[in-house]
């Protein structure tokens, strides 16, 4: 049997489905991943260094444009047929869950049901004070700015920032925990598309798999997931995803 017909079995037969997603499962969609190094103006940066409150504070305007373009790609480009795929899987099996670093957005996009964001979502701004709580979400579709990224209209002091979790920053502590206990009781775990260095994101498939969980990857090149796979598909989720769940409905 081939492997890829062995792989799509393990899911096939998944009571508890737990997915992680990385940047790769949006690449599909035109969507440079944290890896690929970014085009124009921006690949001078390292967004590592970029996605830092201590960037944001030292140069609000310089990391708020960086996240003007890369909404501009997101609302640029559509869910490729991964995500897609992703809703097919839940309507075929007991319980997926999808745990995503993303912050594209496009899992809810395309309906999938029960979607952890453990990173935020960059289509959304807050109060970079949190003034009415965390998050103090605010539409800023109707702000303008020019040298400095818009003030929190409810304080008219702290700037508006994206309201994504940057690096040294702790990760909203619900859906941390939620994720981290699906893991735990999670039969099979399917990882995509992540290179596995982001922490704690990182450490959800390892916990899974000390609880007895099946792991399988979909990735193009090895990351520090694929010593504890059991299968790792080397291709891309947008291709790889569709041909597993063939599989799967012909068995059905
Ligand atoms: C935290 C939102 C506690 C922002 C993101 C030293 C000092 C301080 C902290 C640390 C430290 N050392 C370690 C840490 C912890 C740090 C961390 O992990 N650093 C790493 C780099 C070592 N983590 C944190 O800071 C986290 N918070 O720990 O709080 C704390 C507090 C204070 C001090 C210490 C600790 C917060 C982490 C969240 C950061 N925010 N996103 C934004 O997007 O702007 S993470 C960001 O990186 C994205 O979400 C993205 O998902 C992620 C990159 O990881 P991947 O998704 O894996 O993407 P990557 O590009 O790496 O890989 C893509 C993969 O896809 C590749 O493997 C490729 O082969 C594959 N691929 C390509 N094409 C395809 C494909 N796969 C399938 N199909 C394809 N077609």
């Amino acid at each position: 049997m081939s492997d890829l017909q062995t792989f799509a079995d393990m899911i096939g037969g998944a009571k508890r489905l737990v997915v992680l997603t990385g940047a790769g499962m949006s690449q599909e969609s035109g969507i440079p991943t944290f890896r690929d190094a970014l085009e124009g103006l921006w690949a001078q940066y390292d967004p590592m260094e970029l996605a830092t409150p201590d960037a944001f504070a030292n140069n609000p305007k310089l990391v708020w444009d960086w996240y003007q373009f890369r909404r501009e790609i997101v609302n640029k480009t559509t869910p490729n047929p991964g995500h897609y795929a992703l809703v097919e899987l839940e309507a075929l099996l007991p319980q997926v869950i999808i745990i995503t670093q993303n912050v594209d957005g496009f899992h809810q996009l395309v309906g999938s049901r029960d979607v952890i964001c453990l990173h935020g979502n960059i289509q959304q701004d807050k109060c970079a004070g949190n003034c009415q709580g965390d998050p103090t979400i605010v539409d800023s579709s109707q702000l303008t700015w020019d040298d400095a990224p818009p003030l929190c209209p409810h304080c008219n002091r702290n700037y508006l920032r994206p309201n994504v979790v940057w690096f040294r920053e702790l990760l909203p502590t619900a859906e941390l925990e939620r994720a981290q206990q699906v893991c735990l009781e999670a039969d099979v775990m399917l990882v995509i598309g992540t290179s596995g260095v982001v922490y704690p994101a990182a450490q959800l498939p390892f916990l899974a798999y000390r609880s007895g969980a099946k792991v399988l990857e979909i990735n193009p090149s090895r990351s520090t997931i694929s010593e504890i796979a059991e299968i790792r598909v080397a291709g891309g989720s947008g291709e790889a995803l569709p041909q597993v769940v063939k599989l799967i409905r012909e068995k059905a």
